[in-house]
């Protein structure tokens, strides 16, 4: 660690200061060159104990970076990880209210609902898969806290990794015979197809994603408990959408999501 502690909290106030004020701030590397990876997840810690300590619940993790379409969109080569606290979920067909947010963009990916708990090191797809009760098709609403997304990967770490919100479809499907991987994703907004992908984008199966996430917690010595929700990440890139859009996930035989920006 390069931080003293008194300096993560700080960061960690900063960025949540901009997440609920909707307001873009430099990213955070531009004055803390020095900060290192455990730095940069401590600021992630941080963020998400600030919130418990309020009461807010966390409901689940997420994996983001995770498809050769999103590493491109973003310009950076290693998946992230990040939380997603209770207020984060939308029901399905709900709305995200755009004054509360800063530049958020849309992204599909299939969610995992887990019924045991997940600990690394040594995670792995038939670990995941054993622990899944369930898959839904869902929409990953980011909206990286830096100004037009730009980021490098400490200082998107240290913002939760853009999270912001997200809806998860109604209908449950159990993954055994499932094809994961085959699971053809596409992406509508306001009626048109703007984006469509398979599960496999998802460095080859989208179980991968939620296996690297437990074995990360595991180095910090966390877990991915039962009920988490994990969002696998995103299948195809990310689309810019505002205040009278409408988008639409179909993921094949896992059914469809959709969110309304208001
Ligand atoms: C970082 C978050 C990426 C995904 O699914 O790839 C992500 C970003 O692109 O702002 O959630
Ligand atoms: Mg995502």
């Amino acid at each position: 660690m390069k931080l003293d502690a008194k300096t993560i909290q700080q960061l960690a106030e900063i960025l949540e200061t901009a997440e609920l004020t909707a307001r873009d701030m430099v990213k955070i590397t531009d004055a803390h060159s020095n900060m290192d990876w455990d730095d940069a997840y401590a600021i992630q810690d941080e963020l998400r104990m600030r919130k418990e300590r309020r009461g807010i619940r966390t409901v689940g993790y997420k994996a983001g970076l995770t498809s050769e379409a999103k590493m491109k969109q973003m310009g950076v080569d290693t998946p992230v990880f990040g939380f997603l606290s209770e207020y984060f979920a939308i029901a399905d067909g709900g709305a995200a209210l755009s004054s509360e947010l800063i530049h958020p963009k849309a992204e599909p990916e299939i969610a995992f609902v887990l019924k045991h708990a997940l600990t690394g090191p040594g995670c792995d797809v038939a670990a995941v898969l054993a622990a899944t009760d369930y898959v839904v098709p869902a929409i990953e609403v980011i909206d990286s806290r830096y100004r037009d997304f730009k980021f490098d990967l400490k200082s998107v770490l240290a913002d939760n990794c853009s999270s912001s919100r997200f809806v998860i479809g109604c209908r449950k499907t159990a993954v055994e015979g499932l094809d994961l991987p085959s699971i053809e994703v596409t992406l509508e907004k306001n009626g048109e197809i703007v984006a469509h992908g398979t599960g496999a984008a998802v460095l080859g199966h989208p179980a991968a994603a939620v296996a690297m996430l437990a074995n990360v917690l595991a180095q910090r010595r966390q877990e991915i408990p039962a009920g988490a929700v994990v969002l696998s990440g995103a299948i195809t890139e990310a689309i810019a959408a505002k205040a009278g859009d409408k988008i639409n996930v179909r993921a094949g035989q896992l059914g469809s999501v959709s969110l309304n920006f208001v």
